[in-house]
């Protein structure tokens, strides 16, 4: 982030990453302008919130027809500011609508009010859960997928009858004021999508500008300092942290098609992906045919046309350290190796092989094109592996048989079986991750009821011959409830 300061607020710059040209700027929002914005977002929430889900969703529609009509705007600035290939910046728009439209319609059905079972001791009640919003999120978003994954919080947030005050990354907040530029076209008169632009410091007044809850997507280590910050006001927080995503393929997969989506899974999005694909165990009878064929492919994928630049420069570092540091470790370069990496791009996809498990390449997350692919006696073992990670975003599976019998030992939140990373397109499925991946969910009803607060009002019908919970019943009254208990929990 390039400071300038001009105005009242010191402005950033947002540049291109591969020519480093300046794109636009943007005020950094301090303490004071982060808190204004929040009570701006606040003052609209009321009415948001009497519109109702029926009146939010044609609104929330009406948003997801602007942004389709513009798309090839977004798609270009997205190929501009974040650096991704046209396809990828295609596919994220393409889930992206997909969420949104999903959250529109389904607000109703999975939160409205609805009636429960009372139970036979309390049956003279008149029982009923609904889903209230929160009133005011703040949303933390990445540079990563700067439309997909803030909108996994942005859509369902706003679908649930809250305003949102949105920080985008200090890398992409055009991107991020794209989007609240579209709501205000789409939704005029609501302001209740409200940017926050600037970097860690500005997402850190949010997490303390009287929030009703944080969304935040990022790294586990500012997770850690979110949660902290958020601590002394009991303020809940919603953490969509990395991964170190595993592909386990047992040896009756079909092995061309787990090198395909091993290939896909590590390099779309320039590996920038929290559920990317980092790490293969292969079953030891396939070890041999998949790692050729891996190199085969591999050396067919060329930075520039088939992903793009490493967004966030710093980066860079990373990616070269963990490659140095798994050959010195006796890991094997099978395609690629530290001189891949040029900035801003690593020129291919790096296939390090047999790399030791205590390695950074196996440990951390790299967030680049490189894929470790290890041997293991089967899948068993693979996924024995894949669980040693202080992670536990995504995974996926290979099997001809017994596929989602693996599927489910593994330690995380998702998984995919014979595919890679099918589960965030699929609207209805939560997203999120467990252990140093973060809690809480996004996508789907769980996603919906994330920024929600359950209600639970009892409503009594009639009396009932048994006085309980008031200071005029008798000991008659007790030795009935006593028998009643008795009976019904001896059943
Ligand atoms: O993340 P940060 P960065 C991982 C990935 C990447 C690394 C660092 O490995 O290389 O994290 O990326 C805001 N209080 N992921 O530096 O710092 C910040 O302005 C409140 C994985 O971008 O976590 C930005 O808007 N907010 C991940 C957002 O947090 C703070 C996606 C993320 O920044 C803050 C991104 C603070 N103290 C990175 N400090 C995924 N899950 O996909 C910074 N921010």
């Amino acid at each position: 982030m390039t400071a300038i300061d001009a105005g009242a607020l010191p402005r950033f710059a947002t540049l291109d990453p591969v020519t480093g040209e300046e794109i636009d700027t943007f005020p950094v929002d301090d303490e004071r302008s982060v808190r204004e914005k929040v009570d701006r977002a606040r003052r609209a929430s009321a009415a948001w919130d009497r519109l109702g889900h029926a009146g939010r969703r044609q609104l929330l529609l009406a948003w997801r027809r602007v942004m389709a009509r513009r798309l090839p705007e977004i798609i270009a600035l997205m190929e501009r500011e974040n650096g991704k290939v046209k396809a990828d910046a295609l596919i994220e728009m393409t889930a992206a609508l997909t969420h949104l439209d999903w959250a529109a319609r389904h607000s109703g059905k999975v939160l409205r009010r609805r009636r429960v079972p009372s139970g036979l001791l309390m049956a003279n009640q008149y029982a009923t859960v609904e889903y209230r919003p929160f009133g005011v999120i703040g949303v933390i978003g990445p540079w990563n997928y700067p439309v997909h994954t803030p909108l996994g919080s942005l859509a369902y947030a706003l679908a649930a009858g809250n305003a949102v005050v949105f920080k985008p990354s200090e890398y992409t907040p055009a991107i991020g004021a794209w989007l609240a530029d579209t709501f205000a076209e789409a939704v005029p008169g609501h302001d209740v999508l409200v940017l926050a632009t600037g970097d860690g410091g500005t997402g850190a007044a949010l997490c303390t500008a009287c929030v009703d809850k944080i969304a935040f997507t990022g790294s586990a280590r500012t997770g850690a300092r979110v949660l902290a910050a958020c601590a002394p006001s009991l303020t809940p927080v919603l953490l969509e942290l990395g991964g170190k995503d595993a592909l386990v393929v047992a040896a009756d997969a079909d092995v061309d098609a787990a090198v395909e989506s091993a290939l896909w899974g590590a390099c779309s999005n320039a590996g920038q992906s929290c559920a990317g694909i980092e790490r293969v165990y292969v079953a030891a009878p396939v070890y041999e045919r998949f790692l050729g064929r891996c190199a085969e492919r591999a050396r067919e994928l060329r930075a520039g046309t088939d992903f793009g630049p490493v967004t966030m420069p710093g980066q860079l570092d990373v990616i070269r350290r963990h490659i140095d540091d798994a050959l010195a470790r006796g890991g094997r370069a099978v395609v690629g190796g530290p001189e891949s990496v040029r900035p801003p791009y690593v020129l291919g996809p790096v296939v390090l092989a047999d790399v030791p498990e205590d390695s950074a390449a196996v440990r951390e997350e790299t967030f680049g094109p490189v894929l470790v692919v290890n041997r293991v006696a089967d899948a068993e073992e693979g996924v024995e592996r894949a669980n040693a990670s202080a992670y536990g975003l995504g995974g996926a599976v290979f099997a001809r048989r017994g596929g989602l019998r693996l599927a489910e030992r593994m330690r995380t939140g998702m998984v995919s079986v014979n595919d890679v990373l099918s589960f965030p397109a699929v609207p209805s499925l939560p997203f999120g991750g467990r252990g140093a991946s973060g809690f809480g969910r996004i996508h789907g009803p769980d996603g919906l009821r994330e920024f929600t607060v359950p209600k639970a009002v009892t409503r009594k019908l009639f009396d009932v011959p048994l006085t309980v919970s008031s200071y005029a019943r008798g000991a008659k009254d007790m030795q009935r409830l006593q028998r009643l208990v008795t009976f019904i929990n001896s059943r």
